[in-house]
């Protein structure tokens, strides 16, 4: 007996292995026959093997990319590289409904210069929020080169909340990077300018002219940035460019480089040598060293005067105070960028083929025993280039910006000129590895690459070039992110990915598992200045107050209607509209768009948006929803009627375009009764499991129920009305009544899979 059996189970073994083995092969002769068909090598296949993601899949890195020129920021993910969301921050974006409700137009009114509204940006440093060097997952912020503004965009809604506009300054680079608790977010200068907004001849260059440094005081708790308590340094009009903030020993101090030194204005229409000529005649230019913290005590301790509103610390200040040096660095600089320890800061040349490393003690101990070579022509100190400098590392031609790998001194540099990235350890001067780029890389970017720890793993190469990559889609090509992988010893490529919008200057990726976004808000809720909305509406509640000519109409969205149907109003009202979206449910959008009136709303769960406007022509303007919500997202519509002025709504039924009798009352009864069946089961099975562990689950009960409700109501005005023998009306309500049963079922049905999906148990 005992021997049959194990005979039995070798024997079941030796199938399952044939089985398997034979499957194996089956799919083996057909991977071959795909990468025979598509052209693609092993290491081709490895690649993809690194970087797909199967449907559902999540990736370990998500990356927010500066949009460049689109003013947008733009989300996706590593490895898989597939583009999550284009947030709107300095440009109108339809889809978010940004610039076109009045709570986001709020917020970019917030960048208004001089007056004027601004709609577009020039975004490049995307920074996270840190919390003692690493990345906590809460802001991120992004400055607009071309209008010296930053913007806050919260992560708990991924929603730009907050625009600054620098008091002084008419253009900015050097931003954003944060202090290691986010206590500051730098934003430097980058063409010198006047501080006032007035004429100033290039004549006076040299003394009028002025770059600068801000230090932007952010407010965690509230999530918001407070110009009252921000400080700017006034700066020599040398071009300052980027900046980073030291970290660890070097906690407290602030690194921004600069270039055209030479404060060379150009002229070439009046036969003067150009820009290019004249600001990179001098060897070196300067590394801006500031010491914020003291800056900072000197702010509250009342010592700092204000110009144009906001705390100027002036360069006589800064050299009184001893707040700021300079430091020689080679000839215009890109990147600078302070190792994870903070013990070193590392200088990108551009125009020549070294990354300098400096050593931030040399620095201090050059301060402590005031060892200068001289003063600039403000007479600020310079320390001699020999004694703040550790090494510099021949990387190649057109080196730009550095970023960390996990192992200790480890650094890659991108390399402009020779289209490469350089793999190289600051700490020995050795170059471990090279590997091109296609082409002409910006930035570069590892996970956490800019933190206190950065993860390694994976490398972004953001390519100002994409040339022959991709299919043509004329002059005007997108930029590529080439993914590689740099787990090993050697840098391997694995992924070319087009960016269709926009330059994208600078990255940064974070840990997935750190972002924790909400997926609806508390009902009624102003999403970008976070608190409840005046304008608020609960289901039921929806009214319309007229005053004079000011009308204010609040409104509620539910699957599948938008309350109310009919507006009417007066040539020459002003209207607002003001929408709250009453599902609970996971990714229940509805949008609002209304012909002739510039009108598109994005409205997500919870979320009330507001539109205004004026109707200055009679006439008949329908408006519909437009996200695709449910089964019958096309009947969510309406009309806003606008009457001429003086017109009288004349006292005449509408007249329905079908009629139904008794029987047709009775057979969508009938339906109902049957729906309610499918109804009850579901109940059923979701009331007998766990379903209160599961939170979404929960949110999609409370819909169900309130849809339930509304049934019941519908059920109730159909019953009155055959009772009375209408059964027109009874027919329609009856109808109705089953709409909302449907939804209830869709709802119920949604939970049902969801429990089944994820292991719900069975209580009763
Ligand atoms: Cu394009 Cu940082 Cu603005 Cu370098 S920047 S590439
Ligand atoms: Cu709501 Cu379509």
């Amino acid at each position: 007996m005992k021997f049959y059996s194990k005979l039995g189970g070798a024997l079941l073994l030796v199938a399952l292995i044939s089985m398997t083995v034979s499957s194996f092969a089956f799919a083996e002769s057909n991977l071959q026959k795909v990468m025979k068909e598509r052209g693609l090598t092993e290491k081709d296949v490895l690649a993809a093997a690194k970087t797909y993601t199967p449907t559902g899949g999540r990736d370990e890195y998500i990356v927010c990319s500066s949009g460049g020129q689109s003013g947008q920021i733009i989300f996706y993910g590593i490895p898989s590289m597939r583009i999550l969301k284009y947030v709107a921050v300095f440009t109108p974006e339809p889809w978010q409904g940004y610039g076109f409700d009045d709570e986001s137009k709020a917020v970019l009114a917030q960048g208004r210069i001089n007056g004027k509204d601004i709609v577009y940006g020039d975004t490049h440093h995307p920074a996270f929020s840190e919390t003692d060097g690493d990345y906590d997952g809460k802001y991120i912020f992004i400055n607009d080169k071309a209008n010296p503004r930053i913007a806050v965009i919260d992560l708990h809604d991924f929603e730009t909340k907050q625009i600054v506009v620098s008091p002084f300054f008419k253009s900015s680079h050097g931003g954003c990077f944060v202090t290691p608790n986010t206590e500051y977010i730098m934003e430097a200068a980058q063409y010198a300018a006047p501080y006032s907004s007035d004429f100033v001849s290039l004549n006076d260059f040299n003394e009028e002219y002025r770059g600068g440094l801000t230090y932007w005081k952010f407010n965690k708790e509230i999530g918001r940035i407070e110009p009252e308590n921000s400080f700017t340094f006034e700066m020599p009009p040398y071009s300052q460019d980027l900046s980073d903030a030291g970290k660890g020993p070097s906690y407290g101090w602030g690194f921004n480089n600069s270039f055209c030194t030479e404060r060379y204005v150009g002229g070439i229409e009046k036969g003067r040598p150009p820009y290019e000529a004249g600001c990179s005649s001098k060897d070196t230019d300067f590394l801006h060293v500031t010491n914020w913290k003291k800056a900072e005590e000197l702010v509250k301790a009342g010592k700092v005067s204000k110009l144009n509103g906001a705390y100027l610390i002036t360069m006589e200040q800064a050299i009184e105070e001893e707040l700021m040096f300079l430091i020689p660095e080679p000839k215009s600089p890109h990147g600078v960028d302070v190792t994870p320890d903070g013990l070193n800061i590392l200088v990108a040349g551009k125009l020549d083929s070294h990354a300098w490393v400096y050593s931030f003690e040399k620095i201090m101990k050059a301060i402590k025993d005031k060892n200068f070579e001289g003063t600039d022509p403000y007479g600020l100190p310079i320390i001699a280039l020999d004694t703040a400098l550790d090494r510099s590392v021949n990387v190649g031609l057109g080196p730009l910006h550095n970023q960390f790998d996990s192992e200790d001194g480890v650094v890659y540099t991108s390399i402009y000129v020779d289209s490469q990235i350089t793999k190289w350890n600051y700490r020995t001067g050795k170059i471990l590895d090279t590997i091109p780029i296609h082409y002409n890389v910006g930035h570069l970017m590892t996970m956490e690459g800019d933190t206190k720890n950065p993860d390694g793993k994976y490398l972004v190469a953001l390519n100002k070039l994409s040339i022959d990559r991709f299919n043509p889609v004329g002059p005007l090509h997108p930029q590529n992110h080439q993914l590689i992988d740099i787990s090993g010893s050697q840098m391997e490529l694995l992924y070319d990915m087009p960016l269709p919008l926009g330059e994208p200057h600078y990255a940064a990726a974070i840990r997935a598992d750190k972002l924790q976004p909400v997926v609806r808000y508390k009902t009624g809720w102003n999403s970008r200045t976070d608190e409840k909305s005046e304008f608020r509406c609960r289901a039921g509640r929806e009214k319309v107050v007229r005053d004079g000519n000011r009308v204010h109409i609040y409104g509620t969205l539910i699957r599948s209607h938008i309350t109310p149907e009919t507006i009417e109003v007066y040539e020459g009202d002003v209207v607002s509209i003001h929408l709250t979206n009453l599902e609970r449910a996971q990714d229940e959008v509805h949008g609002f768009a209304m012909y002739g009136h510039n009108v598109q709303l994005s409205i997500e769960p919870g979320k009330t948006a507001s539109a205004t406007f004026t109707v200055d022509k009679a006439g008949v303007y329908p408006y519909y929803c437009t996200e695709f919500c449910s089964a019958l997202h096309l009947e969510m519509q309406g009309y806003m009627l606008v009457m001429p002025k003086g017109y009288k709504a004349e006292e005449k039924a509408i007249i329905d375009g079908e009629k139904y009798t008794k029987a047709d009352y009775e057979g969508q009864v009938a339906t109902n009764i049957a729906t309610q069946d499918v109804i009850n089961q579901v109940v059923g099975f979701i009331t007998s499991h766990n379903y209160k562990d599961f939170p979404i689950v929960v949110h999609l009960v409370e819909d169900a129920t309130d849809q339930l409700g509304f049934a019941e109501e519908a059920k109730g005005k159909s019953e009155a009305a055959a009772a009375k023998g209408d059964f027109q009306n009874a027919m329609l309500w009856a109808n109705q009544w089953w709409q909302y049963q449907v939804k209830t079922a869709d709802l119920g049905l949604r939970a049902k899979t969801h429990l089944e999906q994820n292991g719900a148990k069975k209580i009763k």
